[in-house]
């Protein structure tokens, strides 16, 4: 009798505690969206439109979980958050993933609790300078004043650069971003440090003159920027991890928004495994086995989404460079969906 207790009281605990860690992919289906952390507005990343209606190469994945999960691209909704709340929110429960231009570090994988689902742009940080400070180069910044924003992995690698390269300068860290951005503008610092993105979305989309602004030549990190999910839900975190591949692999594979459809004829075994046509790839992840033909269909591949917003069909006019297909000299190479 008394060992039956033991084992009766053995399988509540394991009950209780696999319904307190209820999957957030169960969590996403019954609540019917998915909660995205995003920016509190980053041109070309995550920022609202003139509607109202959040746009981005991150609100794109965004996007594509809810499609994937959802069936439907709009099911998501944008939790505007600071570089400072993010991982908290993330680790609260707050929202169900980050999609958030932030830099994938050995640190915020281990120590945080959260982990790191790819990588969605490859980055750098550089510098902005006003133009009238006439200076040409990042080894020309001894003792110059330099905002940053609070919760960056920016204000460190500042820190390591200058250090390793004998210059000395003067911090000038703020919380919102907003008023970094202002405090730049009106000349409390000398210069802007964050990831080139960064720096190029600022120049167009918040300052009143772009042109009497340039960005140094020197990018001084690695600064690879990706969705991060909680620790401890490996389900959601390949949700989160092969929506992003399937969008970098359809690029790869020529399967976009315009032709999805003629696609579901392919004779390509990849394409037909892609798109559902062959059935395994959704039933192991726990969705739909449309879930990637619902994203290219409703989002587009990696390349669409890149183009649209941060590159030519964008104000911010981004280059495709490290973020090309590896066929084209970069370093997006979709796992295989297989
Ligand atoms: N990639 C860096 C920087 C990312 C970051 O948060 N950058 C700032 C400055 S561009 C930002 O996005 N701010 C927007 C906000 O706080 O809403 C990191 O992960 O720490």
């Amino acid at each position: 009798m008394r060992k039956f207790k033991y084992v009766f009281g053995a399988a509540v605990i394991l009950a209780a505690a696999s319904a307190a860690q209820a999957g957030t992919l169960d969590i996403v289906k019954e609540r019917g969206v998915v909660n995205c952390g995003v920016t509190t507005g980053f041109a070309g990343f995550s920022a609202p439109d003139a509607k109202g209606e959040w746009q981005g190469l991150d609100v794109d994945l965004c996007r594509a979980v809810a499609a994937a999960t959802l069936g439907d691209a709009s099911k998501f909704k944008a939790v505007a958050l600071n570089s400072q709340q993010r991982f908290t929110a993330l680790q609260a429960g707050e929202v169900d993933l980050l999609a958030r231009n932030t830099t994938v570090t050995q640190q915020r994988d281990t120590a945080l609790g959260v982990i790191s689902a790819g990588v969605n742009f490859y980055d750098g940080q550089g510098f902005l300078v006003s133009k009238s400070l006439g200076v040409k180069s990042a080894t020309e910044l001894n003792g110059a004043s330099v905002c940053m924003q609070t919760g960056t992995s920016n204000e460190n690698t500042m820190a390591d650069w200058a250090r390793s390269h004998g210059i000395s300068y003067k911090p000038v860290v703020i919380e919102q971003f907003n008023e970094v951005v202002s405090a730049f503008a009106a000349g409390r610092c000398d210069v802007f440090t964050t990831d080139a993105s960064g720096l190029a979305s600022i120049r167009i989309s918040k300052l009143t003159n772009p042109d009497d602004y340039v960005v140094l030549p020197e990018i001084i990190s690695k600064e690879p920027l990706g969705p991060f999910v909680r620790q401890g839900d490996d389900q959601w975190l390949n949700v989160v991890k092969w929506t992003l591949q399937a969008m970098i692999g359809a690029e790869e594979l020529g399967v976009t928004s315009q032709n999805v459809d003629e696609q579901l004829q392919s004779a390509n075994p990849n394409i037909q495994r892609l798109l559902g046509v062959t059935k395994g790839a959704g039933e192991n992840m726990g969705v739909d086995e449309k879930w990637a033909y619902n994203i290219i269909k409703q989002v587009g591949n990696y390349g669409e989404s890149f183009e649209r917003t941060v590159g030519q069909g964008s104000p911010l006019k981004i280059q495709r460079g490290l973020n090309a297909q590896w066929t084209k000299g970069g370093l997006m190479y979709g796992l295989p969906i297989r």
